[in-house]
């Protein structure tokens, strides 16, 4: 009996030592941030409005509840929302587009144009909400006094790409976000950020052009830096002091597409099988996040 005790003390012993032994090899092993020094960083571009974002607060958000809200949102607004995106919702993804540890659910809606609008969603006191909407009746059914003014259009869900600013270490995700047709272009870099908990969009700047339908060639354009009208020079000198101060990480944002699997038809069940893929596909590579 005696011996039997023993043998359990020395098991427990060398359990904690190999536990303290594994929280050194991690401890040890984090990376740190790159700090090279670096003229302009996207910080001088954006000005004050950009507030820091909670840094790599991961541990203490449970996507599994977030995923949960926003499926189940899926499941009791469906009718609402596909008739806001008038049958159109065409894919869903998530990211956490504000790196503050929470995913944030992005809903394709069907396009005009040449590329396809998006609605972002966030959990805000418990409940989801609309805090952008490239549609308006989205917004309006769905949305609340978080709602930005800023839109995004975009293709694909790897639009959103994940930045590093080269002079402060720290990381923001943005979108290059644009539309046209024949007789017009736009294009607007948005920055991604967090107020107060809540997912913010910030327009750092943008173009816009307007051609001759006949000729293809510009008749007008027009800049804008951090929402102020620029001209073409400034507007040039800042995107690419944007892209020399920032590095993209490579963070390859994923999501569900409803042409991609015959399972994701138009319908609610189609809706929450689209979601249950991209809930895989962020697991998938969320580690490159942090
Ligand atoms: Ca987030």
């Amino acid at each position: 009996m005696r011996r039997t005790y023993s043998i359990l003390i020395i098991a427990l012993v060398l359990a904690l030592l190999c536990s303290c032994a594994e929280t050194g090899l991690f401890s040890g092993g984090s990376s740190s941030s790159p700090s090279e020094a670096e003229s302009a960083s996207p910080t001088d571009i954006a000005g004050e409005a950009v507030s820091p974002s909670p840094s790599q607060a991961s541990s203490a958000v449970d996507n599994e509840a977030r995923f949960d809200l926003f499926l189940a949102f899926l499941s009791e607004n469906y009718q609402e929302l596909s008739d806001a995106f008038y049958n159109g919702i065409s894919g869903v993804g998530f990211i956490d587009l504000d790196i503050d540890g929470g995913v944030e659910m992005l809903v394709f809606d069907a396009g005009a144009s040449a590329a396809m609008g998006l609605q972002f969603f966030d959990i805000i006191d418990g409940k989801v909400e609309c805090v952008s909407a490239n549609m308006e009746d989205v917004g309006k059914a769905l949305g609340g006094e978080h709602m930005s003014k800023v839109i995004v259009n975009a293709n694909y869900f790897d639009d959103f790409r994940l930045m590093q600013d080269k002079a402060s270490g720290k990381k923001f995700f943005i979108v290059q976000s644009g539309n046209g047709a024949a007789d017009f272009s736009y294009s607007e870099l948005v920055r991604f950020g967090n107020d107060g908990g809540v997912l913010t969009l910030e327009s750092l700047m943008y173009k816009y052009e307007e051609y001759d339908i006949d000729s293809g060639s510009v008749k007008s354009e027009n800049f804008k830096i951090a929402g102020k009208d620029a001209d073409k020079t400034e507007y040039e000198a800042a995107f690419s002091s944007f892209f020399a101060g920032a590095e993209d990480l490579g963070y390859v944002a994923m999501g569900a597409f409803l042409w991609e699997n015959s399972d994701f038809d138009a319908g609610l069940d189609g809706l929450l099988a689209m979601a249950d893929k991209a809930q895989m596909l962020y697991y998938a590579n969320s580690y490159l996040i942090t």
